[in-house]
This record gives structure tokens, C-alpha cells and sequence, in this order.
């Protein structure tokens, strides 16, 4: 794997939650230390840092808020890689809990602490593997609070929904299942005497605020004490990154290790460069695979670009605008349709991410309509705003003859 050896070599991939930082945390929250801005307190955690592969049941033991270890059916694995959220931006760690399509309903389930709050919250992913409604009973599988009547957020073939445990009042997200692809979710329940209440978020954002309206909203079963988690069903599926807090945030923590791809802490310029090699080598990595189609494309660079850097095509140097200022760096750079093969960053005006500043760069960059011809250095007069590759390449020369002499 590239980026093993060339970028994540210098970021560790362990669990964020080590035994002496898990501890201190737990200890800061329990004093009532500030442990981090706008966060109350982190509960449970199971990223799955187990070897892999490996047989789920018997994993874990008293660690990060978790009781025991996973019990129940056999037919559940843990396999080699985390599941991201949709957004690569919540943290993750370990591998992931894996189950292929099976001829029969299974169930294992994971103890935590007892919830002692009013309002819980619970994040965790779920992605449907192989085809889906493989397997018995239509291939529905989810994830369980089997407490009470339980409840269970899961899907079969179509919509991921929320219903009671065992089936009946069943409430649907709206948001469909996709073989191969993660969903975020997010429930919060409301405990109280009675009937509880549940919300169901889908894909919300990490670091964004809960959304004032729920993707689904059940009322109508009372679960009692909770204080254990199940995967279920005989649908093949994959299950990672489970946390319980009491607010939103802290189970949604943020992590940037997705988009710093070379570990110096900051995502930029020289992350995207990386990413584009690693795309020419055309190496699979699923943590680079940010559009989840299994494959590494342009396609996974143009989302790295609009949803890490906030950029277009263009921008070299990333300052959220392609203007002439973005024209005059990379014609400074002096790698026009020069003879040197793969030179080219996209600082120095690689756009398309095929290693080299030629015609097909501006080409894709003014053919995305984000050049703004008012900006700073160029008088709106004198460049009219480009809609084609021609004209495109015209207000570049343009510019080019206006800012510097020809290299000999
Ligand atoms: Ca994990
Ligand atoms: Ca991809
Ligand atoms: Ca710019
Ligand atoms: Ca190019």
C-alpha cells in the first residue's frame, strides 16, 4: 500500500483511545475536568483494534467503557481496515466487524457501562457488503439496542430505516443502501419513564451541530435500562467506529488524519500532490477512495480538492478563488507543455492530475466555470470572462505575455 510506506508511515494508526489516555479522560470527566471544548463526556468506544482477520466473538474486554467480550454467534469476523464516515472527517481507528451473507438469523452482542443519563447518544457506521438482500430472510441486518423491545437501525434492499427490535413500527430514513458504501449514523435517545424517544440522524457531518430535524423519530417503545449493543441479521455487512456520549459532538469527534496524508499535521498543497501519485500508481487504498466506488480516479482527487482544500479546479494556489493570480503562478513555474515528463504539480498548474501543465489543464479548469475575471491584477476590461477551453487558453496567454518574458 503507497500510502502506508510514503504518508501514514509518520502518523501512528493506533486507537486514539490507548489505556493511559482512555484513563485520564475517564478520570478528567469523572472529576469534572475540562476534557476538550464544548465536550461532556465520551462513554463507550469499540473501533475494533483487534488482529485481523479474526473471530469477532471472544474480542475485547474491559476497555474504553466496554464489558466483556463480544459473545454470541460465531458467524461474525473481524476483518483488516476501518470503515469512514462519508465525509472522511470523523476519527477512526482498528479495523472493522465484518459478517457475509448467511443462511439464518445470527446475533452478537457487546456489554457497556449502564446509560445513567436521560439523553444518550450513539454513532457508529454501517456498510452493506456484497449484493444486497443476499442471504436469509431478505438479507436485512443493523445494529441493536436489545433491551426491553429493542430497537434496531439497519435495512434489508432499499432504505435504511429504524424500527422496534424483532420488526413492527418501523420508520424510514429516506436515504437508500448502497452495497460497498459507509453511512454514518447517529441515534439519540431520550430515556425516560414510558416510552422513550429516538432519533435517527444519517450521515450527519463530524464537527457540524445536530440538525434540528431527525432523518427518522420513533416514540413508540420503552427499552429500560441500556446497556449493551448488538449486530444482527443475516445480511452480509460491516459494522465499525460504535461510540455512546451524552452530546452530540463528543460522538462525533473530528479527525484530519484522512485528508494529511503525509502525517505533518496539516492538510494542504503537498497532500494533494501525494494524492495525485498515488492515483498514477492506481494502487487501491480504501482510505484514499474518498467517493467509495472502489476505485482510485481524477474522480477521488476532485473530491479531495471541493471537500478538504474547499477549492476548484484552478486554484493553485488554493486560496478558495481561480483568478489570474492562479494563471500567473503556474506560467511562472515554467512547465507549460514543456518536454519533461510527469514534473508537474498542481501548484505548477497540473489541474487534471496526469503529472504534466498542458492545454487539457486550463482546458478542465475554465470548463468548471469558476474563473472570476474581476480579480486582483487583471482589469475586467481587458479579460473577458471565459467560457470555453479557447478562450480559456487565450486570457491565459494573455496573461502570460502581460507578466513575464518568454523562457528561453
Ligand atoms: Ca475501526
Ligand atoms: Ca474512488
Ligand atoms: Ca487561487
Ligand atoms: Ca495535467
Amino acid at each position: 500500500m503507497c500510502v502506508t510506506t510514503k504518508g501514514y508511515s509518520t502518523v501512528s494508526w493506533k486507537s486514539p483511545w490507548s489505556a493511559s489516555s482512555w484513563g485520564a479522560r475517564l478520570l478528567g470527566a469523572m472529576l469534572g475536568w475540562a476534557v476538550g471544548v464544548a465536550s461532556a463526556e465520551l462513554l463507550v468506544y469499540e473501533g475494533f483494534d483487534y488482529e485481523a482477520p479474526s473471530e469477532l466473538i471472544g474480542s475485547g474486554g474491559n476497555e474504553s467503557g466496554l464489558i466483556g467480550s463480544w459473545s454470541g454467534d460465531a458467524a461474525f469476523g473481524v476483518e483488516a481496515e476501518s470503515l469512514f464516515d462519508p465525509s472522511f472527517k470523523l476519527a477512526v481507528s482498528g479495523q472493522r466487524a465484518f459478517a457475509s451473507a448467511y443462511g439464518e438469523n445470527r446475533t452478537i452482542t457487546r456489554s457497556f457501562q449502564p446509560i445513567r443519563t436521560s439523553r444518550a447518544y450513539f454513532s457508529f457506521l454501517l456498510r452493506p457488503e456484497g449484493e444486497l438482500g443476499a442471504g436469509a430472510y431478505g438479507g436485512w441486518f443493523g445494529w441493536g439496542l436489545p433491551s426491553g423491545p429493542g430497537l434496531l437501525v439497519g435495512g434489508a434492499t432499499s432504505n435504511w430505516f429504524i424500527e422496534t427490535y424483532g420488526g413492527g413500527g418501523n420508520r424510514n430514513s429516506g436515504y437508500p443502501m448502497s452495497a460497498g458504501t459507509s453511512t454514518l449514523f447517529v441515534v439519540r435517545a431520550d430515556l425516560r419513564p414510558g416510552n422513550d424517544e429516538f432519533r435517527l440522524y444519517v450521515n450527519p457531518v463530524p464537527g457540524d451541530s445536530e440538525p434540528l430535524v431527525a432523518d427518522a423519530t420513533k416514540v413508540d417503545i420503552d427499552v429500560g435500562t441500556v446497556n449493551r449493543f448488538s449486530l444482527t441479521g443475516p445480511g452480509g455487512f460491516s459494522f465499525d467506529e460504535f461510540r455512546v456520549g451524552t452530546s452530540f459532538a463528543d460522538v462525533l469527534p473530528v479527525s484530519n488524519r484522512a485528508c494529511d496524508l503525509n502525517g505533518d499535521q496539516v492538510c494542504d498543497v503537498n497532500d494533494l500532490d501525494l494524492l495525485t501519485q498515488e492515483i498514477l500508481a492506481s494502487e487501491l487504498d480504501v482510505r484514499i477512495d474518498y467517493n467509495q466506488d472502489g476505485r482510485l480516479t481524477a474522480s477521488d482527487r476532485r473530491w479531495y480538492l471541493r471537500n478538504f482544500l474547499d477549492a476548484n479546479m484552478g486554484d493553485s494556489n488554493l486560496d478558495g478563488e481561480f483568478n489570474s493570480t492562479d494563471l500567473v503562478q503556474v506560467f511562472q513555474a515554467g512547465e507549460y507543455e514543456d518536454e519533461v515528463a510527469m514534473n508537474s504539480t498542481w501548484s505548477e498548474g497540473d489541474w487534471d492530475g496526469d503529472g504534466d501543465f498542458t492545454t487539457s489543464d486550463l482546458v478542465a479548469a475554465f470548463n468548471e466555470g469558476h474563473y472570476e475575471s474581476a480579480a486582483a491584477g487583471v482589469a475586467a476590461t481587458s479579460v473577458p470572462e471565459p467560457s470555453t477551453g479557447l478562450t480559456a487558453w487565450l486570457v491565459a496567454v494573455a496573461i502570460v505575455a502581460k507578466t513575464r518574458p518568454r523562457r528561453v
